[in-house]
């Protein structure tokens, strides 16, 4: 089954007006059916995918998103769990007329605790408003991503996004804590743990984090957030070739070490996108690749010291060939602009197949290079990028519109390569409803038929978030 593969409509009920009063008593002038509204909602970001509900739901509370799911369950009426509508597989949006339930509206902070850092909040605060507030307390979220103004918690949790800052400070499946959740019979799984230690049997929120929303509606989230760092500084260095991308970045682990952050990549292609279609400013010499680095510490003149004999060592042996460092707030947001707004240039590039591959380190760059060989000059653009530090590449083929021919020539050439070197096929996106059947070429068919069995314990009659994430085939 291929990348544009449609699902079959399972047999779930159609909403009636009768529907449309319970919900409208539960969630007064919170259910909405006005059809402009509902446009947005049914389309996912990346405008690929579209679904046609016609009913979008936006409840406050844990109480009410129980009641919710208790009734869809009795009436057979399947849901499309919804963030802020920035995932990147298809997932976030409807395939049918699922009803989407929409976390907008549970966006209260439900506590904060100075001294242990950790936040307890609903599951629709937005990342960026979440950063604000732990900031002014001198403390800053474990996660970031460029989706940050627009993406939930919630959304985070349940794609398990890995993001700019997982190099240090792990995934997600370490920092959040606790989780509330809704499964889909209306029961409410209350994990809202606040304690780094807990090993009282099965970790049953690690089953939600990174489960898009396919096991249970999340509510509320508690996460581990560590101190604001005092110093910062980003660096954007240009190199010639990707091994020595590789060796620049074992020296900088070395010669850093905790204080590195981040060691994201982009290839030039990407570089040449940002500034057609962004306008942004490359303040370098032009190179085949450019990394931008990242550190974080407690003492500016310790810390500067570091990255200036790395930054010294790397240019006298030619690793690198040109760079320049932020230690400003403007300067450092106008570098991290360069590799965060990636996404968003390739959105104006065109029709843009995505691949978010993890690899052995040392082979992350051949899938490009043998991408480009493949297609030849069938795409308009074939760009590499991503996060090094993570072994994660970000492969991205663009052309002027939806191509069925491109597409076959990607697909599953692409993917076979990924499983030749045993690496995953989503590295942080999920699989959401575009990569649902190339599941096993990272995972074995006994994993997956476990998954299966969660499934149909936790959510019988399949009512949540359907389509998405495990394949169609009944293995
Ligand atoms: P949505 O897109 O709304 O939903 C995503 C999935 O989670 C869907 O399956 C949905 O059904 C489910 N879901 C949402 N909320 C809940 C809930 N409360 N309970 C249960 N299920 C739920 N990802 C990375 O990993 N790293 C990055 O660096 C990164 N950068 C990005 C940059 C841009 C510009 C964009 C557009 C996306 C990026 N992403 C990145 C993709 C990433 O998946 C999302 O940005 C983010 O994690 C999704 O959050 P959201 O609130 O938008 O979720
Ligand atoms: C990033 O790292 C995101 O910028 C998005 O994960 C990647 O658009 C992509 O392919
Ligand atoms: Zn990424």
């Amino acid at each position: 089954r291929g990348h544009d593969a449609a699902p079959t409509r399972r047999p779930f009920s159609r909403v009636t007006t009768e529907d449309i009063g319970f919900f409208s008593e539960l969630l007064p002038g919170r259910t909405v059916t006005d059809p402009d509204v509902l446009e947005a909602c049914n389309v996912d970001w990346l405008k690929s995918v579209k679904g046609s509900s016609e009913v979008l739901l936006r409840p406050q509370t844990t109480e009410e998103v129980s009641r919710i799911l208790r009734y869809c369950n009795e009436r057979n009426l399947a849901i499309s769990p919804q963030g802020g509508n920035t995932g990147l597989v298809g997932g976030s949006v409807p395939v049918f007329d699922e009803i989407i339930l929409s976390t907008a509206l549970m966006n209260k902070i439900l506590a904060f605790d100075g001294l242990s850092g950790i936040l307890t909040c609903q599951a629709g605060c937005v990342l960026e408003n979440l950063s604000q507030y732990v900031e002014e307390r001198d403390f800053v979220m474990p996660l970031d991503l460029g989706a940050k103004g627009s993406c939930h918690i919630g959304g985070n949790v349940s794609t398990n996004a890995g993001g700019l800052r997982l190099l240090r400070y792990g995934s997600l499946r370490g920092t959040v804590l606790g989780l509330k959740v809704v499964l889909a019979d209306g029961r409410i799984l209350d994990c809202l743990a606040k304690l780094r230690k807990d090993n009282t049997g099965y970790d049953m929120k690690q089953l939600f984090i990174g489960s898009e929303g396919t096991l249970g509606v999340i509510t509320a989230v508690s996460i581990l957030c560590p101190r604001k760092p005092k110093s910062v500084n980003v660096a954007l260095l240009g190199c010639s070739s990707f091994q020595n991308l590789l060796e620049t970045f074992q020296i900088c682990r070395g010669m850093l070490g905790e204080i590195l952050s981040a060691f994201e990549f982009l290839d030039a292609s990407c570089m040449s996108l940002v500034e057609k279609h962004l306008k942004l400013i490359n303040p370098i010499t032009e190179s085949p690749f450019y990394i931008v680095i990242e550190t974080a510490g407690s003492n500016s003149a310790h810390d500067e010291e570091k990255l200036h004999s790395f930054l010294e060592k790397v240019m006298a042996s030619s690793l690198v060939a040109d760079g320049t460092v932020a230690t400003d707030d403007a300067k450092i947001k106008a570098l991290w602009s360069i590799r965060e707004r990636i996404t968003e240039a390739l959105r104006h590039d065109g029709y843009t197949y995505k691949y978010d591959i993890s690899l052995p380190l040392e082979k992350i760059y051949d899938l490009v290079t043998d991408m480009r060989a493949h297609l030849g000059n069938r795409a308009r653009n074939i760009v590499g990028y991503g996060h090094v530090g993570d072994g994660n590449l970000h492969l991205n083929v663009t052309s002027p519109a939806k191509d069925a021919a491109l597409l076959a020539a990607i697909e599953p050439y692409v993917y076979e390569w990924t499983q030749k070197w045993r690496g995953s096929v989503s590295a942080e996106h999920g699989l959401g409803l575009k990569k649902r059947n190339y599941i096993y070429y990272s995972k074995s068919p006994e994993a997956v038929r476990l998954m299966k069995d969660f499934k149909t314990m936790l959510d019988p009659k399949g009512i949540l978030n359907p389509y998405k994430t495990l394949p169609d085939d009944g293995c």
